[in-house]
């Protein structure tokens, strides 16, 4: 299993312990996927020992049971696989330091969603915050909850709430993704001293995280499983979906989509639409209705 992918340069643990450095050799291309990169962490390969040597070369990528994609940028056609194989998706988020927008953990959910990968949210940070942080934490908390989202609200420094979550992510894959600095390498230090990861201070000017997390990396942990550690993500690229299924990935404006009187209805302000109807009765949340439209409007943009 591939637990890390620096470009050319792979890590490979074989059987349970081992650590065997590979490369690949010339042109490796899996067919249906234009990526950057043919080999992925958590990819399952084949993979022979050079003569006289302790490295090895990648022959054969094993079939992924999923991957999760991210394009370099909105417009660009290649995308870069982030990770195969993975059990589950937990996206951490802080309330300040750095603040989390809605909109950028929907874009993430949808992702997941598109991926059919079971998606969870970690709240960091709960040490620093005040009567209107946890305010702003607990609506996200029941928000997210109700969509069918698993919320974990946590202070990794102060170790609470870390049980709970070691539990959820005990003998299984998970992908650990969230924007530079709220606290992704620090779990994995805490879940694993052993580690010894790099971590750092956010900005104190910018308020922002400085991206030292550069290339994902997977980690055994000691109670069972595994960890990728990912670097901060700016934006979670929104892979080629179609603007008459964006709403599928938001599972309560799907589920109320079904009442709406055209079949084939955008939820923008078509009459008879039982989506925006359940946004003025608040049955679904104003903010995740306005993420459906922004993400629903860039995708519009895209084909101008
Ligand atoms: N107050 C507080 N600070 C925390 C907590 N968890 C992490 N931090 C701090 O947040 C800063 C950033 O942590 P990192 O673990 O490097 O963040 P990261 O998410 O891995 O960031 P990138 O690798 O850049 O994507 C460090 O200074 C941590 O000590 C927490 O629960 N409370
Ligand atoms: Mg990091
Ligand atoms: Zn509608």
């Amino acid at each position: 299993m591939v637990i890390k992918s620096t470009g050319s340069r792979y890590k490979i643990l074989y059987g349970q312990d081992e650590v065997v450095e590979c490369t690949i050799k010339g042109k490796f291309r899996v067919k249906e996927l234009r990526t950057t990169n043919p080999v992925a962490v958590g990819d399952n390969v084949l993979f022979e020992f050079e003569k006289n040597s302790s490295t090895g070369i990648i022959t054969e990528v094993l079939e992924r049971k999923n991957y999760i994609l991210r394009k370099a940028t909105n417009l660009s056609k290649e995308s870069q696989i982030i990770a195969a194989n993975i059990d589950q998706l937990f996206l951490m988020i802080t309330i300040i330091l750095p603040e989390t927008p809605v909109e950028f953990i929907d874009r993430f959910l949808i992702t997941a969603e598109a991926y059919r990968v079971p998606a969870n949210i970690i709240i960091n940070k709960t040490d620093l915050y005040g009567k209107e942080e946890i305010e702003r934490m607990e609506h996200l908390v029941s928000l997210y909850s109700t969509i069918g989202y698993e919320c974990f609200s946590l202070s990794v420094i102060k170790k609470s709430g870390t049980e709970i979550l070691k539990e959820k992510m005990k003998d299984k894959i998970s992908l650990l993704s969230g924007n530079s600095g709220v606290g992704k390498t620090t779990l994995l230090n805490v879940f694993n001293p052993a580690l010894n990861l790099k971590t750092e201070e956010i900005s104190d000017y910018h308020k922002q995280g400085k991206h030292i997390t550069t290339f994902p990396e997977m980690h055994k942990m000691p109670f069972g499983g595994f960890i990728i550690d990912t670097p901060g993500i700016r934006g979670f690229g929104v892979v080629d979906m179609n603007r008459n299924e964006i709403y599928h990935f938001f599972p309560e404006i799907f589920r109320i989509s079904t009442d709406c009187r055209f079949y084939n209805c955008l939820h923008i302000d078509e009459p008879g639409c039982a989506v925006r109807n359940a946004v003025e009765e608040r049955q679904i949340d104003p903010l995740r209705y306005r993420s459906y439209l922004n993400i629903l409007m860039d995708e519009n943009s895209k084909y101008r």
